[in-house]
C-alpha cells in the first residue's frame, strides 16, 4: 500500500510512473517541522535496521552515521564522506514499524539516521516542496517490491553488457587499443569491450573523435567487433566553448545551454576549459542533445557512459575571480594560520563549489529555475537523453549505457557505475555492501571499477576483488591515469585471471535469468541475509556476505593476506569451493557460524535447500556462449526442484518472462534428472548432493 503527501509545489521529476493521487491524511510516523526549511524526525527503537540510500557510504544498515543527497564529483570517498555521485532518496526501516520511504526532491537532502542521536531519524531540507510516498507492506522484499513497481522497470543491457570489459583512462590511440585486444586475445582472456576515456576526443569536445590518433576510427571498431570486442566512448556533460564547433554553435544558437543570472549561457570549466551545459530539463534540450549521440552510432558504436554529470565543475568564471581576489588580499602577507586556511579553501574550494550551483538556471516551461533546486536531476536526465536518442536510431535494440550521476528514475534509462573508488580493500567491502543497497534503488546494472580506480592496485587486490566482480553485473575493470597498468595481462598469473572470467561466462545462464527477473518482477538480484531470513538476528546484521537472486549466497574475501574467512549460514547449504573454475569441494554444512580455508586462489558460493544452479560451458565471449546447454549443480532432501529459466538472443528489447523456460529437476529411480519442455535446452551434467 502506497500512500503519496505532497508539500509544496514539487517539481516533476519522473521518477515514479505509477500515478498516485495525493492523500490529505496526516503524514504518519514522523513529526514535521516546517521552520528553517523542513524536517521530519522520526524515533526508532532499539533494534531498528534502517536500509536504503542506494549509492552512499558505509553498511547495509545505515544506522548510526549522517548521509547528504546531493550529486558530488568526490575522487576521495573515504569513510567520512557524506555524499557520493548519486541522491537515492529511498530508506525503510526496519523494527516496531516497518515500511519504506521515498522523498522525491531534487534538491539537496540530508538523512540523520541516528548520528546526532543514535535513536533518532531527521532528514531535512531548505525548502518544502517534495511529494513523499510511504510504503507500507508486511515485508522488506514488498516494500522494495511496491516501490520498484512504482518507479518502473529497471534498465536490462545487451547480454554483451554483462560479459568482462577492459577500462583505463590513458588509452591515446588506435594502437593502444589494438594492443589491449591483442594481449588478451594472445593469452586467450575473455574480453567483451574496452573503453574509450576522454582522450579519444578531439581536445575533449563531445561527439568529435580525434583523427591524428584515430585515422581509422570505424575500421578500428569493425575489426574490433570482428574479435568479439565492442568499443563504449565516453560523453562528459560539458560542451565545449568554441566557435566553428557545431554541437556548441547549435546549442548557442538554438539557446540550448543552462544560462547565468543575466540571461548568458553559463560558463563552466572542465576538461575541455570554458564549456556551457545542455539544459537536458528541457524535453527539447534532451531530444537534441540525444540525437547527438548517434554520430557515433553510425561509426558502429553501441554503448556509451555519461561521466561528470553531477554536473562536476572545476571552477566558474566568478569562483575563480572570487580565489584570485582572496589570494591578491593576501599577496604581501606574512601568511600565519588564517590566511593558510584561507588560502587552502580559495584554492580547494574551486572545484564542485556548491555555490557555483546557485549560478546558473534550467528554463523550466519557460521560466529560470536555479540549478540548485534541481541539482540531483542532471545526470538522470543527461542519461535519458542519451536513451531516448538510441530508441529514435533503433527502438528494437538495446544499448549498453551506464552514468556516474544519478538520481531514481534513471534506473529505467541506463545502469550506473560507483565512481572513482581506489585501489584498497575497503573499497571491496565497499562494492559488496553496495549492491543490494543499489538494487533496493532500482539500479540492477552497475558495478564499481573492479582493482580499483585510484591509487596502484596489487596482484592479490585484484584476484579478490575479481572474485566478487564474476557476481556483479557491470563487471569492468578501470582505472585512473598515472596509476598501475592492471589491464589483467600486466600480472604474472594470467592463466587464473583466464579461468577466473571463464567461469563468469559459465555463471551468465544464471545471472542473466536472475537479471531479466529481478527487472521485470521487481525483486533484488543482490538482497542482505535479513530480507529471506528477517527473523535471523544473526542473518539480519551479517553485512559481508549477500543472497544473489533466489537460489545462491555469497561470501567474498575482502581482507589482504586472508588465508579463509568465516561464515554465516542462515540455514544448511551446500557450499562449493571453487579455484576459478574449477570446483575444489562440495559439502553440505549445516545453519551456523563455519569458518572456510579459503586460498588466494579460491572462492566459495552456497546453495540454499531444494534448490540448483545452472552454468553452461565457458567461452571468451557471450556471442559463441552456449546457453542453451546446461550443467545442473544443486542440493535436496529427495524433493522435486524447479527452475525458472530465462534466456534470449541478448540484443532486442522484446524481453518476457512468458518466454521463461521451467526446468525440473526430480529423482526418478535413484538418479537424479533435469527435463524442459524446451526443446532448445539440454542438460550435459547432473549434481545433486543430498542435504
Ligand atoms: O575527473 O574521464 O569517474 O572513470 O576515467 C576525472 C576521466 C574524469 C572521472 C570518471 C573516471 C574517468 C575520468 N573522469
Amino acid at each position: 500500500m502506497i500512500k503519496k503527501f505532497t508539500f509544496g509545489t514539487p517539481f516533476q521529476t519522473d521518477a515514479v510512473v505509477t500515478q498516485i493521487p495525493s492523500t490529505s491524511e496526516a503524514f504518519p510516523y514522523f513529526q514535521i517541522h516546517q521552520e528553517n526549511g523542513f524536517s521530519l524526525t522520526y524515533s526508532m527503537s532499539g533494534d531498528d535496521v534502517v536500509y536504503g540510500l542506494g549509492e552512499n557510504m558505509r553498511g547495509i544498515n545505515k544506522r548510526g552515521y549522517r548521509y547528504i543527497s546531493c550529486c558530488s564529483d568526490d575522487a576521495h570517498h573515504t569513510e567520512d564522506k557524506s555524499s557520493l555521485y548519486a541522491a537515492h532518496n529511498f530508506i525503510m526501516i526496519s523494527g516496531d514499524n516497518c515500511f519504506g520511504l521515498f522523498i522525491d526532491c531534487p534538491e539537496k537532502l540530508t538523512f540523520d539516521i541516528g548520528y546526532t542521536d543514535y535513536d533518532t531519524i531527521v532528514i531535512s531540507t531548505d525548502s518544502v516542496d517534495m511529494d513523499l510516498y510511504l510504503i507500507e507492506e508486511s515485508s522488506l522484499k514488498e516494500i522494495v517490491h511496491s516501490f520498484r513497481e512504482m518507479i518502473g522497470e529497471s534498465y536490462i543491457p545487451p547480454k554483451w553488457g554483462l560479459g568482462y570489459q577492459q577500462s583505463r583512462w590513458g588509452y591515446l590511440c588506435e594502437e593502444d587499443f589494438n594492443e589491449v585486444a591483442n594481449q588478451y586475445e594472445s593469452l586467450d582472456i575473455p574480453l567483451e569491450s574496452i573503453y574509450m576515456d576522454i582522450d579519444y576526443m578531439e581536445r575533449y569536445k563531445d561527439f568529435t573523435i580525434d583523427e591524428k590518433r584515430f585515422p581509422h576510427f570505424e575500421t578500428l571498431v569493425k575489426d574490433l567487433k570482428a574479435k568479439g570486442i565492442k568499443l563504449v566512448p565516453i560523453i562528459d556533460a560539458g560542451v565545449k566553448v568554441e566557435d566553428g564547433y557545431d554541437v556548441y554553435e547549435e546549442g548557442i544558437q538554438k539557446g540550448y545551454f543552462c544560462k547565468d543570472k543575466d540571461g548568458k549561457p553559463f560558463v563552466a570549466a572542465v576538461w575541455p576549459g570554458h564549456s556551457h551545459f545542455p539544459d537536458v530539463l528541457n524535453p527539447e534540450v534532451r531530444a537534441w542533445f540525444g540525437s547527438k549521440y548517434q554520430c557515433l552510432i553510425d561509426k558502429g558504436i553501441e554503448g556509451f557512459w555519461n561521466d561528470m554529470n553531477e554536473p562536476a565543475i572545476f571552477y566558474s568564471e566568478e569562483g575563480l575571480k572570487e580565489c584570485f581576489a582572496y589570494l591578491d588580499s593576501i599577496r604581501d602577507k606574512n601568511i600565519g594560520i588564517e590566511e593558510n586556511e584561507g588560502l587552502m579553501n580559495a584554492v580547494m574550494g574551486l572545484a564542485n563549489n556548491p555555490k557555483d550551483y546557485d549560478r546558473f538556471y534550467h528554463d523550466i516551461d519557460g521560466k529560470p529555475v536555479v540549478h540548485t533546486k534541481l541539482h540531483n536531476l542532471f545526470g538522470y536526465n543527461m542519461t535519458r537523453a542519451a536513451a531516448d536518442g538510441f530508441d529514435k536510431v533503433d527502438e528494437t535494440k538495446r544499448f549498453l549505457l551506464f552514468s556516474r550521476s544519478s538520481y531514481i528514475g534513471m534506473h529505467r534509462y541506463g545502469g550506473i557505475w560507483t565512481g572513482d573508488n581506489c585501489a584498497w580493500w575497503s573499497h571491496l567491502l565497499l562494492n559488496i555492501k553496495m549492491m543490494p543497497s543499489l538494487n533496493m534503488c532500482g539500479f540492477l546494472y552497475t558495478g564499481a571499477d573492479l582493482g580499483g580506480f585510484g591509487a596502484d592496485t596489487s596482484y592479490d587486490l585484484m584476484v579478490r576483488w575479481l572474485q566478487f566482480g564474476i557476481f556483479t553485473p557491470l563487471m569492468r575493470n578501470h582505472a585512473a591515469k598515472d596509476t598501475r597498468e592492471q589491464e589483467l595481462y600486466q600480472f604474472k598469473n594470467t592463466s587464473y585471471f583466464r579461468e577466473l572470467l571463464r567461469f563468469r561466462y559459465s555463471f551468465l545462464p544464471y545471472l542473466y535469468s536472475e537479471y531479466v527477473k529481478a527487472s521485470k518482477n521487481s525483486t533484488m538480484l543482490f538482497s542482505p541475509l535479513g530480507f529471506d531470513y528477517p527473523e535471523d538476528p544473526v542473518a539480519v546484521h551479517t553485512e559481508d556476505q549477500l543472497l544473489l537472486g533466489e537460489n545462491l549466497m555469497i561470501a567474498p574475501v575482502y581482507t589482504q593476506n586472508a588465508i579463509g574467512r568465516t561464515v554465516y549460514l542462515p540455514e544448511d547449504m551446500l557450499c562449493i569451493t571453487f579455484s576459478a573454475g574449477e570446483k575444489r569441494k562440495m559439502e553440505v554444512l549445516k545453519k551456523g557460524h563455519h569458518y572456510l580455508e579459503l586460498s588466494l586462489e579460491e572462492f566459495p558460493i552456497f546453495l540454499r535447500k531444494n534448490s540448483f544452479l545452472v552454468l553452461c560451458q565457458p567461452s571468451n565471449n557471450t556471442e559463441s556462449l552456449n546457453m542453451n546447454a546446461l550443467e545442473v549443480i544443486g542440493c535436496s532432501d529427495g524433493s522435486t526442484m524447479t527452475y525458472e529459466y530465462y534466456n534470449d538472443d541478448g540484443y532486442t528489447k522484446d524481453i518476457s518472462l512468458d518466454n521463461a523456460s521451467l526446468i525440473t529437476v526430480s529423482k526418478e529411480t535413484g538418479e537424479w534428472v533435469a527435463t524442459s519442455a524446451d526443446d532448445a535446452l539440454s542438460f550435459y551434467e547432473i549434481t545433486i548432493m543430498e542435504c
